[in-house]
């Protein structure tokens, strides 16, 4: 080997500073790492948090936050949702975002604002869905797609009910990722809870029976006699194991032709937990057997960007329960997904 006869590179440590002229301007808001100068919205988007903000916006999508927890069944901390999800990227933001799934920069054409979160107190749970009606209500009327960040599941139904009465008489679909079909007639002799807003929904004539789709479900509730009423009321559900035989992709295809059998656009409700534990262990009533998460994203990416999405919720990421802020970095992704979807529909167009 004739090693010695050229010199070695140079060490350029001293020389790896790339300074700009001005030191203190140099970087912008959106150029700042994530922690940095950050005002709290989600991925440093602009607020736009009452209706004449709104008004004046007028963006395609618009995240709420919906922090309530007073309706679960077991271990709490919700509420703290999401914060959570708003402060789960650490890197960069909005601005300059290249989604490499779909080869695309989400935010070129599409206008995304943060609503900030409904006026949500503790221990008034009743007032708290209310007022999450209102808020999701405000946003879906400003012509924006809401992306609702729970919060417990409870928080469905007011979110798809203000979706579903702003596009009345037009019909909308769900299709509801959970380990837990959240059908329960009533909890502990409340009809609102994180395991009734489904039956809530379709009850009050919401959504129809035969459009409600679920995906994920496992483990041990609800019991035969809610899968009955399940059946009575034409739902439509795709447990794990069926995802197990036949693969998520074409699950989700099924999925979306029932919810879309009858109306034109669709309602995405994700519970965390249809993710296995192992992945996203903040959360309230884990359920082992779930999701892979990439199968997640990839069923969210392939459900927005085949249909109208017209609202959207990520719920029960309990950070109280999270372990190294997996959980909601996770839901964080799952909003992600659909924006990007949303995204390059506009691009392509
Ligand atoms: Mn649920």
């Amino acid at each position: 080997m004739l090693h010695g006869m050229t010199d070695p590179p140079d060490f350029r440590i001293e020389n790896s500073e790339l300074r700009g002229e001005d030191e203190f301007s140099e970087f912008s808001n959106t150029d700042l790492p994530y922690y940095s100068d950050w005002h709290g919205s989600f991925e440093k988007l602009p607020w736009a948090t009452d209706v004449e903000a709104l008004a004046a916006a007028a963006p395609d999508v618009a995240i709420v936050g919906a922090p309530l927890d007073d309706a679960v069944s077991s271990r709490p901390g919700a509420r703290f949702g999401p914060r959570a999800i708003r402060m789960a990227p650490s890197a960069w933001s909005s601005e300059y975002a290249w989604s490499i799934q779909l080869a695309t920069e989400p935010y070129a054409n599409l206008k995304v604002v943060d609503a900030g979160d409904a006026p949500i107190v503790p221990a008034r749970l009743d007032r708290g869905l209310r007022v999450t009606h209102e808020k999701v209500f405000q946003v879906a009327s400003s012509g924006a797609i809401p992306i609702v960040l729970g919060g417990d599941h409870s928080i469905t139904y007011p979110s798809a009910a203000a979706v579903s009465r702003y596009r009345w008489p037009r019909k909308v679909g769900i299709v509801h990722f959970d380990a837990h079909a959240d059908t329960g007639p009533e909890q502990w002799g409340s009809l609102v809870g994180h395991g009734t807003p489904m039956r809530r929904l379709i009850e009050e004539g919401w959504i129809d029976g035969p459009n409600f789709v679920q995906v994920g479900l496992r483990g041990y509730w609800p019991e035969k006699e809610t899968f009955d009423w399940m059946n009575e009321q034409g739902l439509r559900w795709h447990t794990m194991v069926e995802m197990e035989d036949r693969g998520s992709e074409a699950v989700i295809a099924d999925a979306i032709a029932e919810a879309l059998d009858g109306p034109d656009c669709i309602y995405l409700s994700v519970d965390i937990d249809v993710v296995d534990p192992g992945m996203a262990p903040g959360t309230g009533t884990p359920e082992a057997g779930g999701m892979l998460s990439r199968e997640l994203l990839r069923a969210v990416r392939q459900i927005v960007g085949a249909v109208d999405l017209v609202g959207m919720d990520v719920v029960e990421v309990s950070p109280p329960y999270d372990q190294s802020e997996l959980t909601a970095i996770l839901a964080h992704r799952v909003v992600m997904e659909a924006i990007s979807a949303l995204g390059k529909k506009k691009n392509d167009a």
